[in-house]
């Protein structure tokens, strides 16, 4: 096979030519006939040549040495776009950005252009994006398993300040970089009924589902090593209904096709409650059932022995999403293969791992045995075996996988499981302590840590390219996969002239974002003011009301105090609220609400402005990370399991404020509790706290400031035209108050007015900036999976071979 030239020789030359090539021989297009897309295409397939070379090496290598490959389940993969990070991992920058401007044409413009591939929801899809770039940049043999839906999470904009949501779109815009694979194609069985012959039983499905390839490689950095990205897409199993058709009923003809083709259709676009949609199911299994017999098909054409699985194949279970994957695997090994059930078990579980995300209670998955018998009969069967087998050694049954005729996912993962990891060390404890308890103490070594972390080529080389720049200029490059070296920057940070690049760096970033904003928001915000950014997912735990109700506050102090020396402010947010969860939605229509009263005051406008940008994704992200000055880590004490944003801020030069939660405890260690501002009860102080029954009325009445911003939200103040709009998230503050928004508010307060302090000392901010950005290496992805290669998979690098 002829394998071309190493990526980072590729000359301006020879990619120009090769993108008309494209252009004109796999589009059909002349140049001077061709749009941005056409551009945008042609440049793709152009860099997509280079990642196919990398990526048929490490196959023909990993295959070469029989490696042991790691599949990583998951319903979710938040990849954004892949052009930039094809090219910046190739090293081609320079290259492709000569190559369009000889051919006329502007580098940003045609990057630009790619749609956001948002195929997740937040924080656990893009853990998985940033995962498989890390495992190929280890040069770890690996694939993505996932589904490819048609439509990714919905697109949000605004109407009068509410949330307004609408298909994501992203498949009817050309995409670059899958190969459709036919021939890797299962058919998936549903429902029917389990017989038993010969002491043996045998599950005969009732309908059946395709479930048809399609590849995208993810190359790592320097395109040393290149891995899958494999998504499933449901096709009719029978894809036509002939006799229906001849009938002359046309809609009925074509029926098998649209019911199977639901299953891929869309993401499930909520991450706080289970619904214990059927749909929801029939998509985990169709992953869990065709990524399953991928797997064994590789396995077979490598091995003979079966019984050797656990040292070839590594099979991680992102959050319980996949957890079907025990239950199938039994099935295979035990119904098909005729393993005796006690071996399947220990092979199984020799494979599985399994990460937990959450410990909110309404976010674990569990399923009425009706529906989960009905759709899955055999593994219904299963999952009792492997709940009696399990608790024959263990009578207390507290924690079982069954309890009130359902299947509880989070149990039956660990059990099913040789590790299972938390995503923090707070997070890893908190596990032992409460869900887990009881399964911990039965299996003490089972549960391990492995802090999560971002990929740096995404979050720091390619969407920061001035703070990149300047970085490589005084430590050199060695940084890029090797994160923990940005250390070396400290000593610079000592020097006035250093400091002052690191300063214009931002400034020019927050300049670029303020253009942006105008553009496309038509607000002008300040670019001097301090840039102060909470942007995630919506959630009562994440306390965007919380951030709200302080800057409501300090509207009222500017108000009251007009000519004070006040630290000039704009204050972002983006972030999307799962359709149904009606308070999330209201706290989002009450920032807007309040936005445009703040933003329209003559008097504090200078001082202070707020702005929501609508439909948030991870290109937005890699617009507005580099510009903050301050991140806004706020979630009530014990209930993020993370973050991975906050890692994002903080090597971007961002000063976090923030509560002991999630890794945020990791951050501060890492860069110093003078370079954090801390605030709020510990997970601990939370639990206490929740045990008074009025929290909320004496934190109230202990804080005037908090007692009139809550009274502006109560009576309508932001909404005149509908006063009481807002009074029933007064009432819940004032309240139940769950989140302890109320208990929180003083220490948040005294926290935001020394993080203006110390913004209003340009020297002293600058200096902990940079120390935020020096000292955030550890909080690689690469070291994430270096953890789960050694502590969980048993897995090694093949870079070299
Ligand atoms: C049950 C189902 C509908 C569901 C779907 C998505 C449940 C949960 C989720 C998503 C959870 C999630 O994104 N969790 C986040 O994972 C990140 C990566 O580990 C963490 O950093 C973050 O704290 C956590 O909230």
């Amino acid at each position: 096979m002829n394998i071309a030239t190493p990526p980072t020789q590729v000359t301006t030359h020879a990619l120009r030519d090769a993108i008309v090539r494209h252009l004109c021989y796999s589009f059909g297009r002349e140049p001077d006939y061709a749009g941005t897309e056409d551009w945008r295409m042609a440049l793709s397939f152009a860099i997509r040549d280079h990642i196919a070379d990398s990526w048929f090496k490490a196959a023909g290598v990993a295959r070469r040495e029989g490696a042991k490959r790691v599949y990583y389940l998951s319903m979710e993969f938040l990849i954004g776009r892949l052009l930039e990070d094809g090219i910046v991992n190739l090293g081609l920058v320079d290259q492709a950005r000569d190559a369009l401007a000889a051919l006329g044409q502007d580098y940003d413009t045609v990057l630009a252009d790619e749609p956001d591939a948002a195929l997740g929801n937040g924080g656990l899809g893009r853990l998985a994006a940033c995962f498989l770039e890390s495992l190929s940049t280890l040069g770890c043999p690996a694939y993505g398993y996932g589904i490819r839906y048609e439509h990714g999470l919905f697109r949000q904009s605004f109407q009068g300040g509410r949330q307004i949501e609408a298909p994501e779109t992203w498949l009817t815009q050309r995409h670059a970089w899958e190969f459709e694979r036919p021939d890797a194609r299962f058919h998936i069985g549903f429902g029917g009924h389990v017989e038993e012959r010969d002491g043996a039983s045998v599950w005969h499905p009732g309908e059946y589902v395709d479930a048809e390839a399609y590849d995208t490689p993810i190359v790592g950095w320097k395109g040393r090593w290149a891995n899958t990205l494999r998504l499933w897409s449901a096709k009719a199993a029978d894809p036509f209904d002939l006799p229906a058709f001849n009938r002359g009923d046309f809609a009925a003809a074509a029926e098998p096709e649209a019911l199977a083709r639901t299953i891929s259709r869309v993401l499930y676009p909520d991450d706080t409650t289970e619904q214990g949609k059927e749909l929801r199911l029939k998509q985990e299994f169709f992953l869990v059932a065709a990524a399953l017999r991928d797997i064994l098909a590789r396995f077979d054409k490598e091995h003979s022995d079966i019984r050797q699985l656990p040292e070839k194949v590594a099979i991680q279970l992102n959050d319980t999403h996949p957890a079907v994957a025990g239950p199938e695997l039994v099935r295979i090994l035990h119904d098909e293969r005729g393993l005796p059930f006690d071996e399947a078990m220990t092979i199984t579980r020799a494979c599985l791992s399994y990460t937990n995300h959450t410990l909110l209670p309404e976010a674990l998955e569990s399923w009425g045995e009706g529906l989960f018998g009905r759709l899955l009969p055999r593994h219904l069967q299963i999952v009792d075996m492997i709940d009696n087998e399990h608790y024959e050694a263990n009578p207390s049954r507290t924690q079982s996988m069954r309890s009130d005729h359902q299947v509880k996912m989070g149990q039956l993962s660990f059990v099913m499981a040789h590790k299972v990891n938390g995503v923090s060390a707070l997070h890893t404890e908190l596990m032992k302590k409460t869900v887990f308890s009881e399964l911990h103490r039965l299996h003490p070594d089972r549960i391990v840590n492995q802090t999560n972390g971002v990929t740096p080529r995404r979050w720091l080389l390619a969407c920061n390219p001035r703070l990149s720049s300047l970085i490589t200029d005084t430590i050199g490059e060695g940084w890029v996969d090797d994160l923990e070296r940005l250390r070396e920057l400290e000593p610079a940070i000592e020097d006035a002239a250093w400091r002052e690049r690191f300063d214009a760096a931002k400034r020019a970033n927050k300049a670029d974002l303020s253009d942006w904003m105008a553009a496309t928001q038509g607000v002008s915000v300040n670019p001097d003011a301090m840039f102060d950014v909470q942007i995630k997912r919506l959630h009562e735990y994440k306390r965007q009301h919380l951030n709200i109700l302080e800057t409501i506050a300090l509207w009222q102090e500017i108000k009251d105090n007009p000519n004070a020396d006040w630290t000039p402010r704009v204050v972002l947010f983006a972030g999307k609220a799962a359709p149904g969860y009606a308070f999330a939605k209201d706290i989002i229509r009450l920032i807007n609400d309040v936005a445009e009263v703040l933003n329209a005051d003559k008097t504090t406008r200078d001082v202070l402005q707020v702005l929501f940008l609508p439909n948030y994704n991870v290109t937005l992200a890699e617009r507005l990370i580099p510009a903050a000055d301050l991140s806004e880590q706020i979630s009530t004490a014990g209930k993020e399991a993370s973050g991975t944003g906050n890692m994002k801020f903080a090597l971007n030069g961002a000063l976090t404020i923030g509560t002991l939660d999630g890794a945020n405890v990791e951050i501060r260690e890492h860069v110093g509790a003078d370079n954090f501002f801390l605030f709020g009860m510990t997970a601990s102080e939370v639990m206490e706290r929740r045990k008074i029954e009025d929290h909320a009325a004496q934190a109230i009445a202990a804080d005037p400031r908090l007692a009139r911003a809550l009274e502006a939200v109560r009576t309508g103040a932001f909404c005149p035209d509908e006063p009481d709009r807002y009074a029933h998230i007064a009432a819940n503050l004032a309240g139940p108050d769950y989140f302890l928004v109320a208990s929180d508010f003083a220490d948040y307060w005294r926290a935001s007015r020394e993080a203006d302090a110390a913004f209003a000392d340009p020297a002293t901010w600058t200096r902990k900036a940079a120390l935020n950005t020096a000292r955030s290496g550890w909080f690689s992805s690469d070291r994430t999976i270096r953890g789960y290669m050694q502590d969980i998979w048993a897995a090694r690098s093949y870079l070299g071979q």
